[in-house]
């Protein structure tokens, strides 16, 4: 184990006598400075981390404001291009950029851990009482869902959900955060029977590709902070079952399960008894 990592392991377990870890880093650091070569990853140090350390860790990990690329808008290019490359003045450089770096330090400074909100599981969307439940088409461009009780039309029950996809790579319905809360730093199964009740022509031989996938509400048609990805692909008349997952490591908020059309054609789809729940690990 390296001395960082019994710092680290320190720091998460509390620790008691600070001094005495330091002095512990101290005699490890001496050890490693005679060892030819220093283990990294050392399996063994897994042992004494319980879940929760690791959740720290990784947190910690995932979210440090400085890695080997910059530190968030104080970007490696703003100083390597100038300073190495152009050959500016080191000093008449950082200097320009005093605002930046003053803005990421008190960024850093009240930086806090986020709330994770803890996840109301609601009860299976069948829509058996006409009403779309926590579903909505407000702000698709790519189509929209309505409830429909045609025989030729339902998956399962006397009445489905019908999606009518009018355009690719754009999404058709998705869930309103104001009824179906999905908090953050959580992950999801979803699950739904479905069935494709017509697609366009240029999907008739290899199937129309449809998507479920989370966004933030901010950035509903945009695959740019999007997480998970559910695929449902067939032909007029195919159906089935569809399971996935959606691990919500984001600090996005306000976050939607999203009904996507893929690269290719236009169609209908029916779906039913819509499943989400948290995957506890
Ligand atoms: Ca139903």
């Amino acid at each position: 184990m390296t001395d960082c990592a019994c710092n680290l392991l320190g720091i998460v377990n509390g620790a008691k006598n600070p001094y005495g870890a330091a002095e512990f880093a101290n005699i490890m650091t001496r050890i490693e400075s005679e060892m030819e070569i220093i283990p990294l990853g050392e399996a063994e140090a897994e042992n004494y981390l319980s879940e929760q350390d690791k959740e720290v860790l990784y947190h910690v990990r995932d979210h440090a404001k400085i890695d080997s690329l910059g530190w968030g808008e104080w970007t490696g290019e703003k100083w390597f291009y100038p300073v190495v490359v152009n050959g500016e003045n080191i000093s008449t450089v950082l200097d320009s950029y005093e605002s930046v770096l003053r803005d990421e330090i008190d960024r850093t400074l009240s930086y806090k851990m986020p709330e994770v909100k803890p996840f109301k599981m609601p009860e299976t969307l069948t829509f058996e009482d006409g009403s779309e439940g926590y579903l909505t088409s407000a702000g698709m461009t790519g189509g929209s869902g309505s409830v429909s009780g045609d025989a030729n039309a339902v998956v399962a029950g006397e009445k489905s959900m019908v999606i009518d996809f009018t355009k690719t790579e754009a999404a058709a319905l998705r869930s309103d955060p104001e009824k179906l809360e999905i908090p953050i730093y959580r992950s999801y199964r979803v699950s739904f029977d479905w069935k494709f009740l017509e697609v366009s022509k240029e999907c008739e031989e290899w199937g129309m590709d449809i998507y479920v996938t989370a966004r933030p509400a901010n950035s509903l048609d945009s695959d740019l902070y999007q997480i998970g990805y559910i695929s449902v692909i067939g032909v007029a008349g195919d159906s089935g079952t569809a399971v996935g997952e959606l691990n919500l490591n984001t600090s996005s908020e306000d976050i939607c399960l999203v009904f996507c059309n893929g690269i290719t054609g236009t169609g209908k789809l029916a779906i039913d008894n819509i499943q989400i729940t948290e995957i506890v690990s």
